[in-house]
């Protein structure tokens, strides 16, 4: 009903909604919809209420809930059910153990905050209360398990373009998971999966955006990590980047499993590289190599020259890709 109430509030956009009317529209008697005013209210909502005039919301604050998401989301199956914490471990974490328990594709697990927030290949993820968009996607992609890296370029091609569109300011895509501002880095992508031999059981998308830390919010060795609002100096809604995240993610995935191509979404992570053309120090499981990077293939793996001329195509998950120089390739 609060929410029901909340619709009212937002779908008149101009002025007031009487209390008489919300009462008459939704069913409840004036002392409900009183009961529930002050409660969103409580919750941050500014309304003001003058008698005879009715309701209007004044301030509408940057909540990430289930109700507030689903009110302005314009994506269909991404974000249709949402789990919000204030805490959590890792929102990877949480989402693996949703889908395991039968939660349906495009469930979102988000929080405010995360004690134990994961990178790849076991590194940690630093995720301060309030200061991003901490959240994972379950996906439930009829796809072979060997295709799941391919998730990864999708999502970093729209994450990508999700943030360059509801900031105004370009972006940079590092190969094979990261998105960049000024060359630093303000978002990761953690795909994990459950899968058997021939077939995947689900997907969990984490994607962790830094949206307001300040400069020397980041611990010291995370030299290279920025937020949105440091680099453009603008005060940004996590809300409505969420949204255009589902939107832009939903868009891109659907196309993939229509298509079976991951082509629009490699067009968009080689138009944003800052990995290609460069050289690249490729750190595998027990040895780095130095190499050119020529190319993101269809498949979505990277192809490098390496220093004899000989190409290889390597896959995101089993490495991680650095500047000769620094942590970009350039
Ligand atoms: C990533 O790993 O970049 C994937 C990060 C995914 C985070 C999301 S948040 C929601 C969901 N739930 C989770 O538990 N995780 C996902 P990787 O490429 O391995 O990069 C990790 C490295 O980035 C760390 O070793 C640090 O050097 C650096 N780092 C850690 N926290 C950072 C931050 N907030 N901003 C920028 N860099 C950070």
């Amino acid at each position: 009903m609060k929410r029901e109430i909340l619709k009212a509030l937002k779908d008149q956009k101009e002025g007031f909604v009487s209390g008489q009317e919300m009462s008459e529209r939704l069913g409840v008697t004036r002392a409900a919809v009183w009961k529930h005013i002050k409660q969103l209210q409580e919750e941050g909502y500014e309304i003001e209420a003058i008698s005879r005039k009715g309701y209007r919301l004044l301030k509408d604050p940057d909540h990430l809930d289930g109700d507030a998401l689903e009110l302005d989301r314009s994506s269909s199956v991404f974000g249709k059910k949402v789990y919000y914490f204030e805490s959590v471990d890792s929102t990877n974490t949480m989402a693996k153990k949703l889908a395991a328990e039968g939660a349906v594709e495009g469930t979102v697990v988000i929080a405010e905050e995360q004690k134990a927030g994961k990178g790849r290949l076991g590194r940690s993820w630093e995720s301060a209360k309030g200061a991003g968009i901490w959240l994972s996607i379950i996906l439930r992609p009829a796809i072979k398990p060997l295709d799941a890296a391919k998730i990864t370029q999708i999502a970093a091609a729209a994450v990508g373009t999700a943030i360059q569109k509801n900031t105004g300011y370009a972006i940079q895509i590092k190969w094979p998971n990261d998105i960049l501002m000024d060359k630093k880095k303000i978002c990761g992508i953690l795909t994990e999966m459950s899968a058997e031999l021939e077939r995947i059981n689900f997907i969990v998308v984490g994607i962790g955006v830094n949206v307001s830390q300040k400069e020397g919010d980041f611990p010291n060795e995370l030299k290279h990590a920025a937020s949105i609002e440091s680099c453009t100096g603008k005060t940004v809604s996590r809300r409505s980047l969420v949204i255009e995240i589902l939107k832009e993610f939903e868009e891109l995935y659907f196309d993939f499993l229509h298509t079976g191509s991951i082509e629009k979404s490699i067009h968009i992570c080689r138009k944003y590289s800052v990995t290609l053309g460069s050289k690249v120090k490729v750190i595998d499981k027990e040895k780095e190599i130095i190499a050119e990077a020529v190319d993101i293939t269809e498949d979505g793996e990277l192809l490098i020259r390496d220093e004899s001329g000989g190409l290889k195509k390597i896959i995101s998950g089993e490495v991680s890709v650095r500047g000769l120089y620094g942590y970009t390739p350039s």
